[in-house]
């Protein structure tokens, strides 16, 4: 599964992959779920909102268990960054099937459209709107940076946008959602620093997400000459950009929080031209709200000011915003117990499906151990014996919770 996944989207020069939602390489992967949900006599389907299922057992009968992540990317994401968790799901059930488990559950494995929010801004479109946390008319309004609108693309891709919207009687069939992922980062690797691939602790349990989200700062200044306006002349953004750069650092040490810009796009972007407008993205996250909240009130502070000095007009815009995110303690134990009761439990600052989706129904995930932390590159990476680790506590997971 994983070699046939690998090619699709990804970018020879950097490695990375471009699987953004509802392009070519999105229906390639896609396709690749289909043809894994059919070879396996998974009864396929896709959702309203695009989502794909792929079931074992009748769907009708409710209180299914859920297992699944997401196959779309970041721009020059890693491998491992959603589709670890599809895979491993699938590979689980080939583990339970060995097994010879019985389910007294419906069972089913999905894959969730446009996680990472890469191409229209906002995280979780697809989770979002079968959440009821996205309503259609807003999903209407989202675009890439080619003023491409979500329906437009969804249409280009073949699917109906007239029928997204909240899918609570979808929800409502399923007891249990889980959803392995690789670690974002190295607490499990820091656990038992040294070990082998395969020993010491090379699967984790989320505790929590931190509140998270994504504001747009739009810095509008006066386009000139790079040549002949005298500095005192100049009403140039990308000062005041590079100013609340550096603020976002300051105040982010200050509350033991995270915030980064790392996307931005300059008007008209010509390297003799003083830019009119500098537009940059703050994604700013933190362990608690109130810190979240100090955060980006300081960054908008602190733009602001600069933004007076150098006469640029600021407008700030939240594009994406998640609040924190506490996984239910029962299926949270319920995991560790089935595991054996001695699995880390650790909290994230990353988004996922199963925390936009723990206000629907109970949710849970699993972590594996990433060697060097590193994430939304291509050199994101985990050790196959790691991996084999996380289908083995998966397939232990849906057996304890599917097959009583
Ligand atoms: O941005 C995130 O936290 C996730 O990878 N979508
Ligand atoms: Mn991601
Ligand atoms: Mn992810």
């Amino acid at each position: 599964m994983w070699r046939e996944l690998k090619p699709i989207g990804r970018n020879a020069d950097t490695g990375g992959y471009r699987r953004y939602a509802w392009t070519e390489a999105d229906r390639e992967c896609r396709a690749w779920f289909q043809e894994q949900a059919e070879a396996r006599g998974l009864a396929y389907e896709t959702d309203r909102n695009g989502n794909q299922w792929a079931w074992l057992g009748d769907p009708s009968a409710g209180d299914a268990v859920v297992t699944g992540s997401h196959l779309d990317s970041v721009p020059d994401g890693g491998a491992f960054d959603g589709p670890l968790g599809v895979v491993s799901s699938f590979a689980a059930l080939d583990e339970l099937r060995r097994r010879g488990a019985q389910f007294t559950r419906p069972l089913a494995v999905t894959n969730f459209g446009d996680e990472e929010g890469a191409r229209f801004g906002l995280a979780c479109v697809g989770s979002r709107l079968a959440a009821g946390q996205l309503t259609r008319e807003a999903a209407y309004e989202l675009r890439d940076g080619d003023g491409i609108s979500l329906p437009r693309a969804m249409e280009a891709a073949g699917y109906d946008p007239a029928a997204i919207g909240p899918d609570p009687e979808r929800l409502a069939r399923v007891g249990a959602f889980v959803e392995l992922h690789v670690e974002q980062g190295r607490a499990l690797a820091a656990m038992d620093s040294g070990s082998a691939a395969g020993t010491g602790h090379a699967v984790g349990i989320a505790s929590a997400i931190w509140p998270h989200g994504r504001w747009r700062f739009d810095f509008r200044g006066e386009a000139n000459h790079a040549g002949t306006t005298r500095l005192v002349d100049r009403r140039d953004p990308m000062l005041t950009y590079a100013e609340t750069v550096l603020a976002a650092r300051r105040e982010a040490e200050l509350a033991g929080a995270v915030a980064t810009f790392g996307k931005i796009s300059v008007e008209p972007n010509g390297v003799n031209a003083i830019p009119s407008l500098v537009r940059g993205w703050l994604d700013s996250r933190a362990p608690d709200q109130a810190a979240l909240d100090a955060v980006v009130t300081a960054i908008e502070h602190a733009a602001k000011e600069r933004a007076d000095r150098d006469g640029v007009d600021l407008a700030v815009v939240r594009e994406s915003f998640t609040p924190v995110i506490e996984f239910e303690h029962a299926l949270r134990d319920e995991l560790n117990r089935i595991l054996g009761g001695a699995v880390p439990v650790l909290g994230t600052g990353a988004g996922h499906d199963a925390g936009i989706l723990s206000a629907s129904v109970p949710t849970a995930m699993l972590f594996v151990r990433n060697p060097t932390g590193v994430s939304h590159s291509p050199a994101e990476f985990a050790p196959e014996d790691d991996c084999v680790a996380g289908v083995i506590a998966l397939a232990d997971v849906l057996e304890g919770l599917a097959c009583r």
